[in-house]
Parts: C-alpha cells; sequence; structure tokens
C-alpha cells in the first residue's frame, strides 16, 4: 500500500522517529467509524448542550447560540485503541477551554464525564481537558461534522485514544469524584494515553 508517493513502512518508521505514532499504532488514511449502538437522529432545532455538576449554575446552550460561540481550528493526530491513527486530520470548533470559561466552575470540578445521546459516556481529568488541542467540534475537513463520526457535536481530546472523544455529545457533568465511563467500565484503561499505551485496564501504570 502506497500512502502520499511514499511507502506506509517509510511514513510509519519516519512518524515514529518524529515522536508522533505511539507504539503498536498504524497509519489509516481515512478516519474509520467506531460507534456502539445505532446512530442518534439529530433535530437542531431541539438540540442543546448542558453542562451541570459542580458549576454555580446548570445551563443549557441551543444550537443557535452554541454555533454562535468564536471556533479555533486545529489539525491533529488521532490514535485509536484499535491500532490506528490517523495523522493531520483537521477539526474545527469552540476550544473546550474557552467554553468553560463560560460555565462557572466551582474550584471542586476535577473530573469531566461527557453524556452522549444514545447513552455513551466517557470520563477525563479536568486538567486533561483543558489542554489547547481540546475542542468541542463540529466541523470535521472543512465540513460540518458527519453523522457517523458524531454529529452534530463531539468531544475531540487528541492526547487519549480516541474513544475518549464522544460523539454526539449532548452534556457535560463537571464532577468532584472521577466516574468511569461506557468502555472505561468495560475494561479499557481510564487514562488512554496512547504514548503510554494505556488500552486496557490491565496495562495501568
Ligand atoms: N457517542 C459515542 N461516542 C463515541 C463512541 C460511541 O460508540 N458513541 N465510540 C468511541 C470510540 S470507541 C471511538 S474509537 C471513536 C470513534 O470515532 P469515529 O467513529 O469518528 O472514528 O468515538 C468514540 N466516541
Ligand atoms: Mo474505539
Amino acid at each position: 500500500m502506497r500512502l502520499f508517493g511514499k511507502n506506509r513502512r517509510e511514513i510509519e518508521r519516519e512518524s515514529r522517529q518524529a515522536g508522533r505514532l505511539p507504539p503498536g499504532q498504524s497509519i489509516t488514511r481515512k478516519l474509520p467509524v467506531m460507534s456502539f449502538g445505532p446512530l442518534p437522529s439529530i433535530d437542531l432545532s431541539t438540540w442543546d448542550l448542558c453542562v451541570f455538576g459542580e458549576v454555580a449554575e446548570s445551563r443549557c446552550w441551543n444550537w443557535e447560540e452554541f454555533s454562535a460561540l468564536p471556533t479555533v481550528s486545529v489539525t491533529v493526530d488521532i490514535h485509536c485503541v484499535t491500532h490506528w491513527s490517523r495523522l493531520d486530520s483537521q477539526w474545527e470548533g469552540v476550544r473546550f477551554r474557552d467554553f468553560v470559561a463560560l460555565c462557572d466552575l466551582k474550584p471542586s470540578a476535577q473530573y469531566v464525564i461527557a453524556h452522549c445521546d444514545g447513552g455513551y459516556t466517557t470520563n477525563l481529568p479536568l486538567e486533561v481537558m483543558l489542554a489547547d488541542e481540546v475542542l468541542l467540534a463540529y466541523r470535521y475537513e472543512g465540513a460540518p461534522l458527519p453523522a457517523e463520526h458524531g454529529a452534530p457535536l463531539r468531544t475531540l481530546v487528541p492526547s487519549r485514544y480516541f474513544w475518549k472523544s464522544a460523539k454526539h455529545l449532548r452534556k457535560l457533568e463537571f464532577s468532584e469524584v472521577d466516574r468511569p465511563g461506557f468502555w472505561e467500565q468495560g475494561g479499557y484503561h481510564n487514562e488512554g494515553d496512547p504514548f503510554k499505551e494505556q488500552r486496557f485496564r490491565r496495562d495501568r501504570f
């Protein structure tokens, strides 16, 4: 298989040397679809994103309000626990840190639990979510986020395996205590750092 005119092995070797390809990963040019359960139907006229938990006041944004917030674009590498990595993927959305600035968090907020349409959940420390490249993303490669990739809105957390990037996001819970999400309860690692190869719970260190 040839990618970008180069042999895939060469690209993978170069990417690994450049510190961009974590152990046990190979490069894919596509973004495979990985979903648990049926695709939720989306109606933007009733959609909202709500925050609750360790915030001064619970609050919701409808699509009109949310999509009026300032956006940023990032070009990042994505790593899935099923051993594929997609380099240089381009996303646009609201920077998570900027969104948090609107939420009036209490100092007790230490963890973020993402709740999705369809019931999927995933958890991360707030500190991880405050990095520059963490987005509430609604555009992918210059077009609206496709349904199968999480429309209308998903979290994008490039520093963790891709199961930590919640598709069809509807609620953000700020919590004082950590609460493992869907795959974390199902045996995946709680942290999921691809460069530490934290795939499964037994890989913990
Ligand atoms: N709501 C929801 N979000 C989800 C999932 C899911 O099943 N439902 N799967 C996760 C997993 S395991 C992966 S690898 C990525 C896949 O995202 P993609 O389908 O856009 O590649 O989404 C994550 N977010
Ligand atoms: Mo996944």
